[in-house]
This record gives C-alpha cells, structure tokens and sequence, in this order.
C-alpha cells in the first residue's frame, strides 16, 4: 500500500445498540461539539464529516430468535451501513474515523477497512476487554462483547454472513487487556493471539510493548494499520464517561504514547474511537472523557510529532 498524504473523515456512528447502557450514542456528537473537526483542521488536513444512516431507521420490526443475544439483527444492519461508509472513504484514501457509539461498530469499520486494503490490513485492539466472545460464549448478550469474534468469522452466525472473511488473525495484536472472560481466554490461546495485557505494559512499558506488536504483525511497518481505541483501555480516572470501567488501566500518556507510535509508522488508514458514555458521571467526567477521545485521535494523526 502506499502511504500519502491522507484527508481525513469523521464518520460519526450514533449507536448503542451493541450493550445495554443509553447514552454511548451521543459520543460521537459531543466530541464534535468539543471541536474535533476544527481542530483537524487547524492542523492542515482537509476534513470530510459524515455520518452513518440514523441507526433508529436501521432497526428492524422485529428481532430474530438468537438466546439472550440483544439486537443482533439492529447490530448486523448498522454495522453493515457503517462498513459502507468506511470502504467508500477508505477507497478515497481519506483516513476513516469512526466517532462511536459502542465496539459493536467494529464490525463494521473492520469489514469496511478491510475490504479497501484486503488482507495486509493489520488491527490494534486497544482496549481493557478482548470483544471477543462468540454469541455462544457471551453471558452478557452483548454484542460489543464480541465483534472481534464476529469480524474474525469466529462466530459464524448467519445474521453477519455479509461479513467478508479477510482479516488475518496473524495480523491481530491487542494492548491494555485486563478483564478477560474464562470463555475469552480459551478462544485467544486456541487461536494463538497475540495479546499484551496491562502485565506487559507494567512488564516491558508502552514502548517497548508498541515495538513487540509491530515486529509481530508489520515488521517492515509496509502495511496498512486499523487502530480499534475503546476508551476504557485508560484507567477511569482518566475516562470516567464510559459504560464498562475497569481500574488499573493505561494512564493518559500510555495512551497518547501509543497513539503518538502509530502516527509515526505512517501506516495508520482507520480508526474506532467507542465507548465515550456522555451520560455516565458528572459534567467533570464527561469533559475529561470527551478531552480524552479529542486528544488521543489528534495524537493518532500527528499533533505532537516534529
Ligand atoms: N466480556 C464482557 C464484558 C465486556 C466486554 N466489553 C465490554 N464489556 N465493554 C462481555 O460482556 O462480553
Ligand atoms: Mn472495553
Ligand atoms: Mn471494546
């Protein structure tokens, strides 16, 4: 793949759909309502602001039988209309920024990216959780549990056959992970991924841990890269605003490090930022979380390089 001078798109996702808690919907516009946008801007790109279909016109008149999976048929048509979205702005070699809502997205943002770059395309699951529960494992029935399963055709579930299977799981590496399911553990060493945990990051720092994921899946740092950020990776002290905290987490400079490493490879063509849950906590945490997505995104692009 080439790397080039990008634009960049902000693909807001308004969804909440993939967990059980309102208010991740208004992630996306709270984070332009901060500024976002403009302050791409300023720093020379030329921004495209989009937006998938309004997720309610999405919804289905009725839901299939799947167990206690919650919206799988809601899921499956957002994310499909979101891959849409970043495929066309991936093909216009604009640099796709999906503006969550909840991880379910990554369905689709996966789907997208990868069907624009084919199979080099490598992902960082940057995160506290693996999402990588089939419909079979999940106990919550959440399908931001488990689009990694989904996007990797782990769970075959016929509802996402539109999923296009060509992601590799050699291409795959997670950061930040701390609370992984019994059921999450089996399928990650079965299928031998590469996961560094909080344990590694304490172990070897951020540095280090960054260097490890790239000699894995892109050593040449020749192939195109899809960052998936769910904002509880940080620690809550530095992202309250989100539905699922779980202490011990990356700090605020782990984070903006890491985005800041990526920036440097110039490999970087998608990223999620999910999870932002403007209804959680006060109006303190909210401006913080919201700071927090702002920040690490213009980071991602190159705010602080020289
Ligand atoms: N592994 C649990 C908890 C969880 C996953 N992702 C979030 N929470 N944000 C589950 O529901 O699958
Ligand atoms: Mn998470
Ligand atoms: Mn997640």
């Amino acid at each position: 793949f080439i790397k080039a001078p990008f634009s960049v798109s902000l693909i807001s996702a308004p969804f909440s759909g993939g967990q059980g808690k309102l208010g991740t919907e208004y992630g996306a516009e709270e984070m332009l309502k901060f500024g976002l946008a403009n302050q791409i801007e300023q720093m020379g790109y030329v921004v495209n602001q989009l937006s998938i279909e309004a997720p309610e016109n999405l919804k289905p008149l009725s839901e299939p039988e799947s167990g206690n999976i919650k919206n799988i048929q809601w899921v499956s048509n957002v994310c499909k209309e979101l891959s849409s979205k970043v495929e066309q702005e991936c093909r216009a070699r604009s640099l796709a920024i999906t503006l969550g809502g909840d991880h379910s997205l990554g369905i689709g943002s996966l789907d997208g990216s990868s069907k624009a770059y084919g199979d080099d395309l490598c992902v960082l699951w940057v995160d506290a959780h693996a999402d990588i529960n089939t419909f079979d494992t999940t106990e919550s029935g959440n399908i931001h549990g488990c689009p990694v399963a989904v996007a990797y055709r782990i769970e075959k579930s016929p509802i996402f056959n539109w999923v296009q299977n060509n992601l590799r799981k050699d291409r795959l590496a997670y950061i930040g992970l701390r609370d992984i399911d019994r059921e999450e553990m089996k399928i990650l060493k079965d299928l031998n991924i590469k996961v560094f945990t909080m344990y590694h990051i304490d172990k070897y720092g951020i540095s280090k841990v960054f260097d490890m994921a790239m000699e894995y899946m892109n050593p040449n740092l020749d192939r195109p890269i899809h960052l998936s950020f769910d904002i509880d990776c940080l620690d809550p002290i530095y992202a309250p605003s989100t539905g699922t905290p779980v202490r011990g987490g990356m700090t605020s400079r782990e984070g903006h490090f890491l985005c800041e490493a990526i920036s440097e490879t110039g490999c970087l063509v998608a990223i999620d930022l999910v999870e932002v849950n403007p209804r959680i906590g006060d109006t303190d945490s909210l401006s913080i979380t919201v700071e927090m997505g702002c920040s690490l995104i213009r980071c991602a692009i190159g705010e602080s390089l020289l």
